[in-house]
């Protein structure tokens, strides 16, 4: 459908703009990475580029895997050139939420130590402030003996609700690639976002947020009409 042909769209551009021979590349998770993936392996093919790949979750490292492109990781190669990924939903300052897809600590690893951080998006993602368009609260990763606590310090400093994010196709609650639980917190109102984010993390129990603050180099939205529009 439309959003499809749009997440198509923007990450044609972002593979097109941003990657070529001999770099060290982060793959983001969710389904809009997935033709970044598709269009960069038909790069690789076609132009004999030399890329490798750093997955950000279990389904990324299948992608590579499926998509014949070499795997490596952060011992190998601590510093990345280029990490692409998707966002759940991006504000006029290039602020993210993200972390629909559960894989939100090992997506800011990578992010955060890529020289370039990449994200397409389609059009359903933009908006001026987070919690527009993106309901489903920000997602925070927590060690699960505590999860408890961090839900009442956390509803308690900052206001809103907090679930624990529970599973669909499995009893019991989500466990993250890394072991954990995740919270999903419904904020209530506009947040200073850079010092809640960081007061978030001090909790002791959370281990990370779907909150990247300062990270996006340039975001490209796939529009409705299949065009692209880039932000930086
Ligand atoms: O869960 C995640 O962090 C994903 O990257 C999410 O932010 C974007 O997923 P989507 O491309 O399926 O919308």
């Amino acid at each position: 459908g439309m959003a499809e042909e749009a997440k198509r769209a923007a990450a044609w551009a972002a593979v097109e703009n941003h990657v070529k021979n001999n770099q060290v590349l982060g793959i983001g998770s969710g389904s809009t990475i997935v033709p970044v993936v598709h269009r960069l392996a038909e790069r690789v093919k076609q132009e004999n580029l030399n890329v490798v790949c750093i997955p950000t979750s279990f389904q990324a490292r299948q992608l590579i895997l499926q998509n014949d492109l070499s795997l490596t990781d952060l011992d190998r190669h601590p510093e990345l050139d280029v990490a692409i990924d998707g966002a759940d939903e991006v504000d006029s300052d290039l602020r993210l939420i993200k972390g629909g897809g559960g894989c939100l600590t090992q997506e800011k690893i990578v992010a955060g130590y890529a020289k370039c951080f990449v994200v397409v998006a389609d059009y359903r993602k933009n908006s001026k402030n987070l919690g527009e368009q993106w309901k489903k609260g920000i997602p925070i990763e927590v060690i699960p003996m505590a999860y408890v606590p961090v839900t009442r310090a956390l509803t308690r400093r900052f206001g809103g609700g907090a679930e624990l994010r529970m599973a669909a196709r499995k009893a019991g609650p989500v466990v993250t690639d890394n072991g954990n639980f995740i919270l999903d917190w419904k904020f209530d109102k506009i947040h200073k976002w850079n010092e809640v984010n960081t007061a978030i993390k001090m909790i002791p129990g959370v281990v990370e947020t779907g909150l990247f603050i300062n990270m996006a180099d340039v975001v490209y939205f796939g529009m409705e009409d299949g065009s692209v529009c880039a932000r930086q």
